[in-house]
């Protein structure tokens, strides 16, 4: 099999041709409706954009080019990036190749540590993150070939330049925030014959004689890639990117609102609360004492982290395959006891309360047990892990978007005033 740059290389002229007819035979026909309550209520179930990585199901979850997210959970990060570009799984050669790719472009410029070390020391991660994602924009492979004059229809191939430039040191740059602000001493360097999910595993200095702490990192890696082309983090980098804004500008932004506690942060606020009630009830909670601070916490007018979704209606597979990872390596871990009780006794809840549309759990109801379980106990910087993942996806999706030429995002807003007078 081809490298990820062939590939992409036979599969795009394929792919532009196949949209050329679709435009022409399917044009004009509907694919959605819009309320005024949508257009009010964050465009919820609008179909309005295109994206091919992947899809995610209401009643099913998150399907990567046809293929379930529990069916690849043991598949490796690198296998999922190729993935999510090309809709076909890397042979070994085509594997290799792109490991050795990270492995290659993975030094972390210098002036990244600098500009960190300049930021007030109680920053959070996301922003240590996002501002080294942003600083190193002047590398862009894409502004140069742009600058030069390169023609549209190659926009694509400096795009992916700057996605494996960015992916490579995604790693080194998260490891060494943590590091970094975490007071855990000196960074911790890539290891070049190491994949890239055991390399971040290894940077960030959590020991790991069994190898089971990689192996999470490597799951975490896969279940967070992508999640269709709707959520906020991938159509904040889908419209930054659509004004033809580089992958660092664009990947930064998508972060940003990847950092928000309705989004990716919910993971850091979900082991927050699970921690918070067995610090009131001094250890495991019953379930009954669960039911009950679930109540506080609604009846104090806030959300239970961690459940609820605005696409999906059944418990998402990605928190069944971290539950899965939990019963087979810590069942007797108290955190992650407690996580495996609130998913017995918070969908009941939130049905009772009857506001939420999705009672089910979400991916962030149970990774950061398995995290804290391990020694990576610092939650705070749980989303930095996300975003590690998520780049993948956003990054995908970037790519693929210069592939087919999608045009800069511009949806018609309307005013208050223009319903009242036009909707009857
Ligand atoms: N706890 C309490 N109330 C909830 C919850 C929850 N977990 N989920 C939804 N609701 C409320 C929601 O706030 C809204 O209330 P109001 O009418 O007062 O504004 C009502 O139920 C209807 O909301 P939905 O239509 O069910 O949810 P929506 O699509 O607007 O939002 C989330 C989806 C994910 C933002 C929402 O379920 C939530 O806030 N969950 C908790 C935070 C969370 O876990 N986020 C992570 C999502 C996954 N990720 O990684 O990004
Ligand atoms: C995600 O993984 O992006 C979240 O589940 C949020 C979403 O899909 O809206």
């Amino acid at each position: 099999m081809a490298t990820l740059q062939k590939k992409l290389a036979q599969q795009i002229p394929v792919l532009r041709e196949e949209l050329k007819v679709l435009a022409k035979e399917l044009g004009e026909k509907k694919i959605s409706d819009v309320t005024v309550a949508q257009a009010y209520g964050g465009m919820r179930g609008i179909k309005g954009m295109i994206c091919d990585t992947s899809v995610v199901y209401p009643d099913k979850g998150l399907i990567i080019r046809g293929i379930p997210i529990m069916d690849l959970r043991e598949k490796w990060p690198e296998e999922i990036f190729y993935l999510l570009l090309t809709g076909e799984l890397p042979d070994k050669a085509a594997f290799k190749a792109l490991q050795k790719e990270f492995a290659e472009r993975s030094s972390v410029p210098k002036y990244v540590w600098d500009v960190l070390s300049a930021m007030p020391k109680d920053s959070h991660p996301m922003a240590m993150l996002d501002t080294a994602v942003l600083v190193m924009q002047k590398e862009s492979e894409f502004v140069k070939a742009y600058n030069k004059g390169i023609n549209k229809s190659e926009y694509w191939e400096p795009t992916l330049e700057d996605a494996l430039n960015l992916l490579a040191k995604l790693p080194g740059i998260a490891a060494g925030v943590y590091r970094m602000r975490f007071n855990k001493g000196k960074r911790i360097g890539y290891k070049k014959d190491l994949d890239w999910g055991a390399n971040y595993a290894r940077m960030l200095g959590i020991p790991d004689k069994s190898g089971v702490f990689a192996k999470l990192i490597r799951l975490y890696l896969t279940l967070h890639c992508d999640h269709e082309g709707g959520n906020v983090s991938a159509n904040t980098c889908h419209t930054v990117g659509s004004a033809l804004s580089d992958a660092y500008y664009a990947v930064s932004a998508g972060l940003n609102g990847l950092a928000g506690p309705l989004h990716g942060l919910a993971n850091q606020e979900c082991l927050g609360w699970i921690l918070d009630t067995m610090k009131l009830f001094k250890g495991t909670p019953t379930p009954e004492q669960i039911r009950q601070y679930a109540w506080d916490t609604l009846n104090g007018g806030k959300v239970i982290p961690g459940y609820g979704h605005a696409v999906l209606r059944v418990t998402d597979p990605r928190f069944s395959a971290f539950l899965a990872f939990g019963k087979e390596y810590l069942p007797e871990d108290p955190v992650f006891k407690t996580v495996a009780t609130v998913y017995d006794v918070v969908p009941d809840v939130l049905k009772e309360h009857g506001k939420a549309k999705n009672p089910w759990p979400n991916v962030d109801a149970g990774s950061g047990s398995l995290l804290y379980n391990f020694g990576l106990k610092e939650f705070p910087y749980y989303t930095v892990l996300f975003s590690v993942s998520r780049a993948m996806g956003m990054l995908a999706q970037l790519v693929l978007n210069r592939a087919m030429g999608t045009p800069i995002t511009r949806p018609k807003s309307v005013s208050t005033q223009w319903v009242k007078e036009n909707i009857k």
